[in-house]
């Protein structure tokens, strides 16, 4: 969805390189009068045309953030902000829509004169006027460049049943999301090594029929207000907002997470006051490090422990959705 977005030139590359362009154009003609017109004429074509289609290529290539879905509009905001984006994208379309008016009212004169002084000087007024129009919208530019290398490594999302996984900083979340699918998140000892939203796929053939689900790997959360959470929590809370149709709770009772299970546990009450209408696993993480006498699920995911269980678990829950 969000790979067809071209890369953005700023203001100074996109001029050099419309300008490079037009340089290799001649026309021939034996009259050397006619061909410096024909010439100039085609180079001038050529640098409003460059220019009017590379904007409107930039504005085309986003997707319409009204029509995206909601998960997308708020990683957008989250990441990016979403009316910043919109201005500078109203703000581009609007220097090509002023670039073909400049150059609909120039090209006229241009064709008409046979003064090649008149017709060099009307040239240069041209590519003057829309370089200027150019670099108006140059902060613009650089913010949806900015954008685009952002958009470019948002997780594919499917509109297929979806486990989220979620949990602290650091208690094995990605682990399992490794262990469950064909993903390879990043694992590390240090809390917050996940900074995005990361997806995997299970296929599963039920009744003959083979279907998808997706995994999701979202990054820690800690115990405290939304208000005061921060971008790369935000994106978690996004993805149970708008995704989750089971959260996969991990816990590490073992504490080599870092974090104390109190908090852990008060923050698990929290988000499951927030959301009450999706069902909930609650999983015990790093069993062979530390076993409880909880009546949570219990795991590993160094030794595969209790995984095929949790598997059984997470299916029989989906298909009550
Ligand atoms: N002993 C033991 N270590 C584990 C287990 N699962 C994960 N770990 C280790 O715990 C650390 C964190 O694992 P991750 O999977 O990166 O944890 P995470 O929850 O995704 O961490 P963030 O992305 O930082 O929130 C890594 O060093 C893992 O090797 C387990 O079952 N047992
Ligand atoms: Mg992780």
């Amino acid at each position: 969805m969000f790979s067809k977005i071209p890369i953005i030139l700023d203001a100074t590359k996109l001029i050099d390189h419309a300008i490079r362009k037009t340089k290799k154009i001649e026309i021939h003609d034996r009259d050397r009068r006619f061909k410096t017109k024909k010439t100039t004429i085609a180079r001038t074509d050529s640098f409003a045309t460059i220019i009017i289609s590379t904007l409107e290529q930039y504005v085309k290539g986003f997707p319409s953030i009204e029509h995206l879905p909601s998960f997308y509009q708020e990683i957008i905001d989250i990441k990016i902000d979403i009316n910043k984006l919109k201005e500078a994208l109203g703000a581009v379309d609007w220097a090509r829509k002023t670039c073909a008016l400049i150059y609909s009212k120039q090209s006229r004169a241009l064709r008409k004169t046979g003064n090649i002084d008149f017709l060099k000087q009307k040239q240069r007024e041209i590519y003057g006027r829309i370089s200027s129009v150019v670099k108006q919208v140059d902060v613009h530019l650089i913010f949806i460049a900015g954008a685009q290398k952002i958009m470019k490594k948002f997780p594919d999302i499917k509109d297929i049943p979806t486990v989220v996984i979620a949990g602290y900083p650091n208690v094995g979340k990605s682990s399992l999301l490794k262990l469950l699918s064909s993903a390879k998140p990043k694992i590390a000892q240090y809390p917050f090594t996940t900074k995005q939203i990361h997806v995997g796929h299970i296929e599963r053939k039920e009744k003959y029929v083979k279907k998808q689900y997706q995994i999701i790997d979202t990054p820690g959360l800690l115990d405290r207000p939304l208000s005061e959470k921060n971008d790369i929590e935000r994106q978690a809370i996004a993805a149970l907002t708008h995704l989750a149709d089971l959260v996969v709770f991990i816990s590490d009772p073992s504490e080599t997470c870092g974090y104390s299970i109190k908090n852990q546990l008060h923050m698990l009450s929290q988000i499951k006051e927030i959301f009450h209408d999706i069902s909930f696993i609650i999983v015990e993480n790093k069993v062979d490090l530390k076993k409880t006498n909880s009546s949570y699920l219990k795991i590993s995911c160094t030794n595969n422990e209790g995984i095929e269980l949790l598997i059984k678990e997470i299916f029989k829950n989906l298909n009550k959705v």
